[in-house]
């Protein structure tokens, strides 16, 4: 059975567990945080969780697990069967993951305590500013990213944009979900499903743990 490694706090673990639920895919989650230790990056070379094993191996990049997914297991699409198609799903999840999430994610020190420099804040918002037009010219959210099928850019940019959305808030007092017309719609219509509230649930308890454990 694959087993999916890494813990509920990460919002990159969470997106493959989601996909693996919609999928109705059987997994198996092992607990292990991120880590520079040898063992951990024997089994994931940047020491950064989600990582997946199959039987053939390990896999990393939850972008690239998603794309192997949907190859194994198609029965559930999540991703265009036109080629042209899939590959612009694969764009605006690349532009939401290196222009959206990452210059935000480099803002989320104060989740545990620690300063962010004006560096840092000044890069990322420089990105953002471009990151998010950039996705705005490359979906009309209607109600999903990708018109009226759920595709896997939805679930990554639920569980990208809820961390991003947090970090720009607390950092610039910025809402950037509110600059992506139709994005909120979209969040919301997903969070009613029950394979997310379970994915919400668990999140939230292990952040509940993280923070008793300080
Ligand atoms: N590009 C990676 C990002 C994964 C990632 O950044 N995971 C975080 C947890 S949300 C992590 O392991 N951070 C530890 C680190 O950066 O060393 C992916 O798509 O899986």
């Amino acid at each position: 059975m694959l087993k999916l490694h890494g813990f509920a706090i990460s919002n990159y673990y969470n997106i493959v567990k989601h996909v693996m639920l919609i999928k109705g895919i059987a997994f198996e989650e092992v607990f292990a945080p991120p880590s520079q230790e040898p063992e951990m990056l024997a089994l994931s070379p940047m020491g950064k969780v989600p990582f997946l094993e199959t039987e053939s191996g390990i896999l990393t990049e939850a972008s690239v697990i998603l794309e192997y997914l949907e190859e194994a297991y198609p029965e559930v699409p999540l991703y265009p069967a036109d080629a042209f198609e899939r590959a612009r799903v694969k764009q605006i999840i690349k532009t939401i993951e290196l222009y959206i999430e990452s210059p935000a994610h480099d803002l989320i020190g104060f989740l545990f305590g620690r300063e962010v420099s004006d560096l840092t804040k000044e890069n990322s918002a420089t990105m953002l500013d471009r990151g998010i037009p950039a996705l705005n010219r490359l979906v009309t959210i209607s109600p999903y990213l990708f018109g009226d099928t759920l595709t896997a850019a939805d679930v990554f940019a639920l569980y990208a944009f809820k961390l991003a959305n947090n970090a720009t808030k607390v950092t610039y007092g910025r809402d950037i979900v509110a600059e992506v017309p139709g994005l909120n719609g979209m969040m919301d219509l997903l969070e009613a499903r029950e394979d997310t509230q379970k994915v919400l649930d668990e999140n939230r308890a292990a952040l509940k743990m993280m923070q008793a454990a300080k």
